[in-house]
């Protein structure tokens, strides 16, 4: 059988299930998953690594109008990721149905030379996936629906098996061992960045960006992580901090179980916050955190 490699790109509006979806083919926590939308800033690749060949997914921020700079830059990596694929993946959410971000995603995936398949998300959410899905059908010239479910991983296997399928023959372009392309340090930041979110409401979790200052091990078996929680305003960074430090350790606490578990050693987690103003609207932070390049 001839070796297969090839990328797809994931696209859809926020919350739809794409970073789920790639965890779920994985089988790794390549990108974080929380219920908020616009939880995914950056385009994340993710490998797969089968006997049958090679399948690279491009995990992208959701599709929506942008009010601030860091919202402009999400939108255009997503749009950037879906060229040089040789699919496209237009993710929907069936529960919640059609929305007019579903038709901005469609222009990006109608421009694109790849064949796109729509992947019907959630369908453990509906009691009739074809049903729901009928008012998607129409957006774009889909070559192929796949009903699935990321979270019960109902349909995941058939949706992997048909993507190895279409995929060109190729050569293998990572190592085995290689899960993503994101680098350790964001991978640390981002797992900080989930429990903010999960723990935070409103405008917080916008206004969020985390960064690794320090890892460095301790002795053989602890690793110490400094990180720095950035908010935007004072009464944010008051939230973060919470009555006597409460909320900060309980977000230190739930991010050093997930770096733990993935280690398999103990972990002293160092988190502080600091308030810079408008960060999501300026260019040298956006930078600074990892969010202002453009993607391939
Ligand atoms: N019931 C159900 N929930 C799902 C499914 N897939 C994802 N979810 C939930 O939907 C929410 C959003 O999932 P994400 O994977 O973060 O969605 P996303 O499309 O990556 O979102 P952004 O990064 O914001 O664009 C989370 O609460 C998931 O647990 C599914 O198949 N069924
Ligand atoms: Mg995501």
């Amino acid at each position: 059988m001839a070796y297969k490699s090839g990328f797809v790109a994931l696209l859809g509006r926020p919350n739809v299930g794409k970073s789920t979806l790639l965890n779920a083919l994985t089988g790794h926590k390549v990108a974080i998953v929380t219920p908020k939308p616009q939880t995914t800033r950056q385009r994340i690749r993710g490998i797969v690594h089968e006997e049958r060949g090679e399948l690279v997914l491009v995990d992208t921020p959701g599709i929506h109008r942008p009010r601030t700079r860091l919202g402009y830059h999400m939108v255009r990596s997503a749009q950037a990721a879906a060229k040089d694929v040789d699919l496209v993946w237009h993710v929907v959410d069936l529960e919640r149905g059609l929305h007019v971000e579903d038709r901005w995603v469609a222009d990006v995936v109608r421009r694109v030379d790849a064949p796109a398949w729509l992947v019907a998300n959630k369908i453990d959410r509906v009691s009739d996936w074809r049903v729901a899905v009928a008012p998607f059908r129409e957006l774009a010239a889909y070559a192929a629906v796949f009903p699935v479910s990321a979270l019960t991983g109902a349909g995941v296997g058939e949706l992997k098996d048909a993507a190895f399928e279409a995929l060109p023959e190729g050569p293998q372009m990572f190592p085995d061992d290689m899960v993503t392309d994101q680098a350790e340090d964001v991978w640390i930041a981002e797992v900080i960045r989930e429990k903010v979110l999960e723990l935070t409401r409103e405008e917080v979790p916008h206004s969020v960006a985390v960064v690794v200052e320090e890892k460095v091990p301790r002795r053989a078996d602890l690793t110490y992580v400094r990180a720095t929680i950035y908010v935007e305003r004072d009464s944010q960074r008051g939230i973060l901090i919470g009555e006597e430090g409460r909320m900060l350790k309980e977000i230190g606490r739930r991010a050093r179980e997930d770096l733990e578990t993935l280690w398999g050693h103990p972990v002293y987690l160092e988190l502080w916050v600091k308030a810079q103003r408008h960060w999501r609207d300026r260019d040298d932070w956006l930078r600074r955190f990892g969010y202002g390049l453009a993607d391939r």
